[in-house]
């Protein structure tokens, strides 16, 4: 069965209901047990350290453009053991196109920007706690938080407007940009411009991906290398870097190549995945 990742913008209320409750459930696992969202999230940055950025962790003293298979091999594994959590098997984490029309003009879609959903429960895609009663200093404001936060909307559109390409800009660089490398840090870069305007924990290594939007933040950039290897190649620019870990999610990039394999699409309608 392939799992269908979806747009949350035209995400139909059912789906969006499944994908709460879902999130919801692997939220409540407790941080010693390796399968929930907290112990995953803590691959990151706090405590495991593992993430790949701008060609190095933390961990290794290899240098290698790893950004890319290691966030698909990390996502990957934390949407399998959502799935496994939340008894749901196909549920798929959404994805989150800050190119769009809806983003430009308000930012954060209202999936993940509403505090509240019915009946005043709190909105597991807005935020969820730190495990361990962990919790993580804000230097914007000094203020130690116990549950993931936000930082300032407006400053956050204000960056979305000025930094991150149009749909048609997107398209036209996945096309020109051929250089493995050359895409892939110009990926990155937009990719730090959205941490910075989601803001609050999400600006923050550490973290980053205790927030729900993360997962959706990269399934963005995870769509659009799937895009680029559409035009360009699945293995272009990694034929030297196969037999790499994507420590700790026990793939190798080899196995990222392609998403086919890992058993998820992305669907660019509904009407595929509305069966
Ligand atoms: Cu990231």
């Amino acid at each position: 069965m392939t799992t269908y990742r979806v747009n949350i913008e035209a995400i139909q209320e059912d789906q969006l209901a499944k994908l709460r409750s879902a999130y919801l459930a692997h939220q409540q696992i407790d941080y010693a047990d390796d399968r929930g969202f907290s112990h995953i999230a803590g691959h990151h940055g706090f405590p495991g350290n593992y993430c790949w950025h701008h060609q190095r962790d933390f961990r290794v003293f290899l240098r290698a453009r790893l950004f890319l298979p290691w966030h698909r091999a990390y996502l990957y594994h934390f949407e399998k053991k959502l799935q496994i959590i939340s008894g749901i098997p196909n549920i798929g984490i959404p994805w989150w196109d800050w190119t769009s029309e809806l983003s430009k003009s308000k930012g954060i879609p209202i999936a993940f920007s509403a505090e509240k959903i019915e009946r005043g429960k709190a909105n597991p895609l807005f935020s969820t706690r730190f495990p361990l009663g962990r919790r993580f200093l804000d230097p914007a404001t000094g203020i130690r938080h116990a549950e993931t936060w936000r930082g300032d909307e407006a400053e956050g559109l204000d960056l979305i407007q000025r930094l991150i390409p149009s749909r048609k800009e997107l398209e036209e660089q996945i096309i020109t940009r051929t250089d493995y490398g050359d895409f892939s840090d110009y990926l990155e870069d937009i990719h730090d411009v959205i941490h910075g305007a989601v803001g609050g924990g999400m600006s923050n290594v550490p973290s980053a991906a205790f927030d729900p939007i993360f997962w959706s933040h990269h399934a963005m950039i995870d769509r659009i290398w799937y895009k680029w290897q559409l035009k360009h190649g699945y293995d272009r620019g990694l034929e030297n870097m196969m037999n790499l870990s994507l420590a700790p999610s026990g793939l190798i990039v080899r196995d990222t190549i392609r998403i086919a394999e890992l058993g998820y699409e992305y669907a660019d309608s509904l009407a595929s995945v509305s069966g």
